[in-house]
């Protein structure tokens, strides 16, 4: 996978320039002052169907406010499961072992990548969505910042719309969540990089679905693009382009050398997850991406972020939304039935003082 990364880098690197201005841009931040607190299903809103009781197998969609955009959750079971892949597999990689039992609770994920059309309400957004411009972030130490839009086309040419919302930092994605947490008043977040494998699996122990390319777009079928989300098969718990299409930012730090200190634990593990710091770097991205090949869309693979994905940012500091470099990663997000203590009210922690 380094080798396809390393030719889109190439391949990227042209179109970095005209990129620069999109990330030059900017990074002057708006903010938005909170909404007030929403009870879902009360108020002049419709009553908020994420108020679904969780039944395995169950979705909901989710309306956001003041807009016409809504997407769907699917309820996923709790359950263990081997997470990582053994020796024996074919293009598996050390970071992917040794296996270990992991034991989740049960949680919604969304069937679709985060589209453009929802990610633009937050970091574009094109009408006042009951939202407030304020004049600085420091008025509200809880206030919901945004980047202003770059000058160039953050959809890398790819279109917008039902298109997967690509190319934003780690940081940006967590800062989606919080403030989709915020409108809707359901505490939407990043899957961890546990939850992500288990969904994408859906018990399935096999490295990669049989037939890949009914299910997912990558280098082989995607014609060098990201494609509209929901257009391959879903997989069997009905979640789509888990694998493939874009690539997807989960909670996690990311260490190459994790399973190897969690092998000596006591199993199952029971919902682990490396809570990120202040870095900007490296965070977990799962499922490959339309510039991959098959090794790289196995449930197992893990890719950690890096600061090539920012190298023809000129800034200094360098964006803390946007990656120039990098348009293959996207998001998907989660909502847990019952919120494990580490990750209630967490949100990232990376300032433009990170390193
Ligand atoms: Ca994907």
């Amino acid at each position: 996978m380094h080798e396809v990364k390393r030719q889109q880098s190439v391949k990227v690197g042209r179109v970095a320039v005209s990129a620069l201005a999109l990330v030059i841009a900017v990074m002057t931040m708006h903010a938005v002052a909170r909404p007030g607190p929403q009870t879902p299903g009360r108020g002049s809103q419709p009553a908020a169907q994420s108020d679904e009781p969780f039944k395995s197998g169950a979705t909901y969609v989710e309306k956001i406010p003041e807009t016409n955009v809504s997407f769907e959750m699917v309820a996923v079971p709790g359950g263990t499961f081997m997470m990582g892949s053994p020796a024996s597999e074919s293009g598996r990689r050390p970071d992917e072992g040794p296996q270990v039992e992991v034991e989740l609770a049960p949680f919604w994920i969304s069937k679709h990548e985060v589209t453009w059309d929802e990610f633009d309400e937050f970091a574009f957004a094109r009408g006042a969505k009951g939202l407030r411009t304020v004049d600085s972030a420091a008025a509200d130490a809880d206030a919901l910042t945004r980047p202003s839009r770059p000058y160039g086309d953050e959809s890398r040419g790819f279109g917008k719309g039902k298109q997967p919302a690509i190319g934003m930092t780690h940081h940006a994605a967590m800062e989606y969540c919080r403030w989709l947490s915020k409108v809707t008043g359901q505490a939407y977040r990043l899957a961890t990089e546990a939850e992500w494998e288990y969904a994408a699996r859906a018990g399935d122990a096999n490295a990669a679905p049989e037939s890949l390319a009914e299910g997912a777009w990558f280098a082989e079928n995607a014609d060098g693009e990201p494609h509209p989300v929901g257009g391959k098969q879903p997989n069997p718990w009905q979640l789509q382009d888990m694998l493939g299409n874009v690539a997807e930012w989960v909670l996690d730090q990311y260490d190459g050398g994790r399973y190897q200190k969690l092998s000596v634990l006591p199993q199952p593990l029971k919902r682990p997850v490396l809570v990120p710091d202040d870095r900007r770097f490296p965070h977990g991205v799962r499922g490959g991406s339309y510039l991959d090949g098959a090794d790289a869309l196995r449930y197992a693979a893990r890719v950690g972020s890096s600061d090539e994905w920012s190298m023809s940012d000129p800034q200094q500091p360098q964006s803390i939304w946007w990656h120039p470099d990098e348009s293959f990663v996207g998001v998907r997000i989660v909502r847990a039935v019952e919120e494990q203590p580490e990750l209630r009210g967490l949100r990232s922690k990376v300032t433009q003082d990170s390193m």
